[in-house]
């Protein structure tokens, strides 16, 4: 059985945003059951959790002895096992994987440097200077996605993949950037798989069950 680790809980603005929703939704669309292994406050910075994790963060996924941390890595893993995330073709599969990497590479860092100046610095005069270019080029970012996109339902096309899962993601970090009409309706496409719905409830009925 899979085991994936993931926080017994976090304050409210990070509940439903916590990086292991990636993978109990790429297990949702793989059909793959699985369990939790919820670390309490402090548990990261332990060092048998730090031996699987060197970063001593969430999500690990632990299965037959074998371990493996980033989201995106274990998205690509769980994504060998079915065609509903990674293709068979190898064409189409490759290009699952890249748009993947955009999500992790090109777009995320941009939306987290605009969310940590907001969640950490708010109150700080140099975060007030550095928020309205950090906004600017996010935004920028954003709009070269939306063109990318056109009018396709997916990133590759009609089918959803890897990479729809990890973009949708990252594209929940932070919903204000997220202002093109075409990226507004893809969000809302993607969280509407019933997969996504299931891995969401999830992670929050695991928090409910803490508080
Ligand atoms: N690149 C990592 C990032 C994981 C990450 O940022 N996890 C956060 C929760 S969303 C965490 O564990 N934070 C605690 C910490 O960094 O100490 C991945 O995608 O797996």
């Amino acid at each position: 059985m899979i085991t994936i680790s993931a926080f017994r809980w976090v304050p409210p603005f990070a509940q439903g945003q916590v990086r292991d929703l990636r993978v109990r939704w790429a297990l949702e669309e793989a059909g793959l059951p699985y369990r939790t292994r919820l670390l309490e406050q402090g548990d990261q910075d332990k060092p048998d959790y730090r031996a699987l994790q060197p970063f001593g963060q969430v999500p690990i996924l632990e299965e037959d002895g074998r371990v493996l941390f980033e989201s995106g890595a274990i998205v690509l893993h769980i994504g060998e096992r079915t065609e509903n995330l990674l293709p068979k073709d190898a064409g189409a599969r490759a290009r699952a994987m890249q748009w993947l990497i955009a999500a992790l590479n090109s777009i995320e860092p941009h939306i987290m440097n605009v969310a940590v100046l907001g969640l950490f610095y708010a109150d700080q005069e140099w975060a007030k200077l550095r928020r309205p270019s950090a906004v600017e080029f996010a935004r920028h970012r954003l709009s070269c996605l939306a063109k990318a996109l056109g009018d396709k339902p997916h990133l590759d096309g009609e089918r959803f993949t890897a990479g729809d899962l990890m973009m949708t993601t990252v594209l929940r970090i932070l919903p204000e950037l997220v202002v093109e009409p075409r990226l507004v309706a893809y969000v809302e496409r993607c969280t509407a798989r019933p997969a996504f719905k299931r891995a969401l409830d999830a992670q929050l009925s695991d928090f409910r069950a803490a508080a």
